[in-house]
């Protein structure tokens, strides 16, 4: 059972996968506390012995939700849609499930953690064209698979687990100059989903944490 305790959500304004959660809580309407964990500052906050007591993996997110700590976006997000009121994150309809774990999967297991901080870290100078190269043959994957499945967003016509982590992607992919107009689903429903209001307030550009000369 949820408790009254507002949830905390440890992330970082540009990470995508603390805008998923924060996306979700938007999308649920559930009202939560932010703690910054600046992945850059000091050679990164998440790396600090307190920070790896929360989340072992050293990553963002971490949230702190009715007496439990969780990490891994989606366990947040499947926690929060099975434990909270408000519109379904996850269809009823198993066939549209298994298409919505699909996507958010091939995002979040396939491309994201390619293109992720530490990672691109090790690769120095080829950086930028090792994390386009491995965002666009996600996204040529991705792009027949909603050709097939999406309705106005992701899968049919309900917004869902999937429109939570193609935004953040997106906006990814963006930041590594990949031209997004190869793609015509992927991006009709990016433009659909940004004007959402669940997308807008989390967007990285308006968070606690946001530099000032990044904000919106
Ligand atoms: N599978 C994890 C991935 C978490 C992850 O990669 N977080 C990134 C930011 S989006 C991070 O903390 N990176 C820190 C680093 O690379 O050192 C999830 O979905 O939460």
């Amino acid at each position: 059972m949820a408790t009254q305790t507002k949830p905390v959500l440890h992330g970082y304004f540009r990470s995508s996968c603390s805008w998923r959660v924060r996306i979700a809580f938007a999308l649920k309407g559930i009202e939560y506390d932010q703690v910054p964990v600046n992945l850059i500052k000091d050679g990164g906050q998440q790396l600090t012995e307190q920070y790896k007591a929360l989340n072992p993996m050293q990553q963002v997110p971490a949230v702190e939700i009715d007496g439990i700590t969780l990490s891994q976006s989606l366990a947040v997000i499947q926690y929060i849609d099975e434990t909270r009121p408000g519109p379904r994150l996850l269809p009823a309809d198993p066939k549209k499930r298994a298409q919505v774990r699909m996507i958010s999967d091939l995002i979040a297991s396939g491309i994201q953690p390619l293109q992720n901080l530490y990672v691109i870290q090790k690769i120095g100078a080829e950086k930028l064209q090792w994390a386009q190269h491995f965002i666009d043959r996600g996204f040529q994957a991705l792009e027949p698979i909603l050709k097939q499945t999406a309705g106005k967003y992701c899968v049919g016509d309900e917004i869902s687990m999937a429109d939570i982590c193609l935004v953040p992607q997106v906006f990814n992919a963006e930041r590594f100059k990949v031209d997004v107009g190869q793609y015509p689903t992927i991006k009709r429903l990016n433009q659909t989903l940004v004007e959402i209001e669940a997308f807008k307030v989390s967007h990285p550009s308006c968070q606690p944490d946001t530099p000032a000369d990044l904000r919106a």
